[in-house]
């Protein structure tokens, strides 16, 4: 403030506008929030924002998840709201999924009254102890004078450094109270400083092995997106030449189509991805944490590898697996820094030579649909009609992987999926999260019968906010994923994985919504076509047998705490026993 300038004064406000004024000043323009008696002031409070849109989801979990999905679609905080108890407890899924995928999000909840606390009132959950593990950081507010200034740090919190949930947990009587807020606030969290500065030491290390390798290949994740290093992990592969695997999370940091990407590795990745990988001498890892659906069994990848790993959180190096050269910081600031230091294209001709062989001989694939629609050839042909630059949400299951596999991802923050936590039910809510922020783009979600089951509620959050998502549900009657997991590992026994064949199509025109149902191969182009031509929300349900046999499976797929030479490639083969068929393993 200027010297000898007398602040203007500020009247006198209730705690509730308080807290929306104070959202106001972080930029935020959309909460996802449920009421109840413990928010209800706040909804109150937030009926009077110019500049707040509310969204009503019709489940709390569906606001969690569509606050993730804006957060995932444009890297800024997405914020829910709910109240008290029940309200409070739907949301922690929505926060782990955030935990698990470094996405950043704000959670505030009503909570009883600060005289009842600890007296399990009606509808009194401890919802800060609840999500204790589960999130970055969390504030009870107690005092109405601390609103502004812990509002302004969650928000700093949830989306700096590795990015993260953060839950204001506010009391009723602190959102009634009144007081004259002072909104001059500054971030001052003495404990909390993450480092962004890679060390040029390491750096400097980093790029001598970049060069001394013969076969190098670069491993790169959600970090990526997270730090908008996009367009520095390109210039970083243009300069250098070498090749690029990525993990569900870093779908899109790499155009997929492009001759040195080997689009996703692990258990359901390509086979040359993991088959490159586990031959590399240098594993460049860029914001990732070496997962266990990516690794497998963790004492056998990458044996005869080095390992250069780039991550803003120091924890996660060296969790896992034993890292050479740990470069600690910002991953767009260390590309920065490689970037300026590369002078010369990578000497790896017979690498790349190698690597390309691979790629020709295990190409994904499936089979071409004769009686009954294939999903992985309905997802091609629906990424060939929808815009270039069309979000795509999924939910968990083998229609996820399918589309991880087969969609031609060209730019990050264009897919929205639950990827470390794994949550069904999140592409319906995520879509609707990130059609909001996009109102002008394309949203498609693709999701499962099972997982578009566990959100379906959210038809409604479209129809009546006018949110134009397209749903493909990709409807087989089952729960694909665990029932291809009975056919492999338990001789086809069916654990309760069979849920029946609802007509969406139906469901969805009781909630007001156009839609359509289909079975017939051949009325699938049109009816995608009709679906992407319509202005509002669209559900095209899209029956297809459960089909038990190798080619109804994602393939190809390593059993969990295998090896990539575990590889089932398909009925007969693993990669083990092609390989020794062709003697190209001595074992
Ligand atoms: C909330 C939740 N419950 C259970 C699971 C375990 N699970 C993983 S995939 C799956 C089946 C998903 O079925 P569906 O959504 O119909 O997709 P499909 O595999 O058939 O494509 C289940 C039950 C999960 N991931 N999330």
């Amino acid at each position: 403030m200027d010297k000898g300038k007398t602040p203007a004064k500020q009247p006198i406000m209730k705690g509730r506008d308080i807290i929306v004024k104070a959202l106001e000043n972080e930029g935020v323009d959309v909460i996802f929030g449920y009421p109840g008696g413990a928010s209800m002031e706040i909804h109150q409070g937030l009926t009077l924002s110019k500049k707040i849109r509310m969204v009503l989801p019709r489940h709390e979990q569906g606001g969690s998840f569509a606050a993730g999905g804006y957060a995932r679609a444009t890297g800024k905080v997405g914020v829910c709201l709910a109240t008290s108890g029940p309200g409070a407890t739907n949301l922690l899924t929505g926060i782990m999924d955030a935990k698990m995928d470094s996405i950043p999000l704000l959670a505030i909840t009503g909570q009883v009254p600060t005289s009842s606390l600890g007296s399990d009132a009606f509808q009194e959950a401890d919802i800060v102890g609840s999500t204790f593990p589960l999130v970055k950081h969390s504030y009870l507010i107690q005092d109405i004078n601390d609103i502004p200034q812990i509002i302004h740090e969650a928000m700093v919190i949830a989306r700096t450094g590795r990015p993260g949930p953060v839950l204001i947990d506010i009391p009723k009587d602190v959102q009634q109270q009144e007081t004259v807020p002072n909104f001059d606030v500054k971030f001052d969290c003495p404990g909390y400083k993450p480092n962004l500065n890679p060390s040029v030491f390491q750096i400097k290390k980093a790029v001598h092995a970049i060069y001394e390798a013969k076969r190098p290949i670069i491993y790169a994740g959600g970090g990526i997106v997270s730090s908008e290093a996009s367009k520095e992990l390109r210039a970083f592969i243009k300069k250098t030449g070498i090749p690029v695997t990525t993990t569900v999370m870093g779908l899109g940091v790499y155009p997929s189509e492009d001759p040195l990407s080997l689009r996703m590795l692990g258990m359901h990745g390509a086979v040359y991805a993991n088959i490159a990988i586990n031959h590399a001498d240098l594993v460049i890892a860029l914001g990732v944490r070496f997962d266990d659906r990516v690794t497998g069994k963790l004492a056998e990848f990458c044996k005869n590898a080095q390992f250069i790993h780039v991550d803003i959180d120091p924890s996660e190096i060296n969790k896992n697996i034993a890292i050479d050269i740990p470069i600690q910081g910002d991953v767009k600031m260390a590309l920065q820094m490689m970037n300026e230091r590369i002078d010369r294209k990578c000497d790896i001709k017979p690498w790349l030579q190698q690597v390309d062989a691979w790629k020709k001989e295990f190409p994904f694939k499936y089979e071409q649909p004769k009686t009954s629609i294939v999903p992985q050839h309905t997802i091609c042909e629906l990424n060939k009609l929808a815009d270039k630059d069309a979000i795509v949400s999924v939910g968990v299951g083998q229609h996820q992987m399918w589309t991880s596999q087969f969609w031609n991802f060209t730019e990050p923050r264009n897919w929205l999926c639950s990827s470390g936590l794994g949550s069904m039910g999140y592409g319906l809510p995520a879509a609707m999260g990130a059609q909001v922020a996009f109102p002008d783009r394309q949203v498609i979600n693709i999701e499962g019968d099972g997982s578009f089951l566990m959100n379906i509620q959210e038809l409604q959050t479209l129809k009546i906010e006018k949110i134009p998502v397209k749903n493909v549900i990709l409807n087989n009657a089952h729960l694909g994923m665990v029932a291809q997991w009975e056919d492999r590992f338990y001789k086809s026994l069916r654990g309760h994985t069979f849920i029946g064949d609802a007509n969406f199509a139906e469901i969805a025109h009781a909630f007001g919504i156009k839609s359509e149902c289909i079975r017939d191969p051949k009325d699938m182009i049109p009816a995608l076509k009709r679906m992407l031509s319509h202005k509002g929300p669209y559900v095209l349900d899209v029956k297809y047998p459960y089909n038990d046999k190798s080619h109804g499976h994602v393939m190809p797929m390593i059993p969990a705490n295998h090896t990539y030479l575990d590889t089932i490639l398909d009925a007969e083969h693993s990669l083990r026993a092609y390989w020794q068929k062709n003697g190209l393993l001595e074992e």
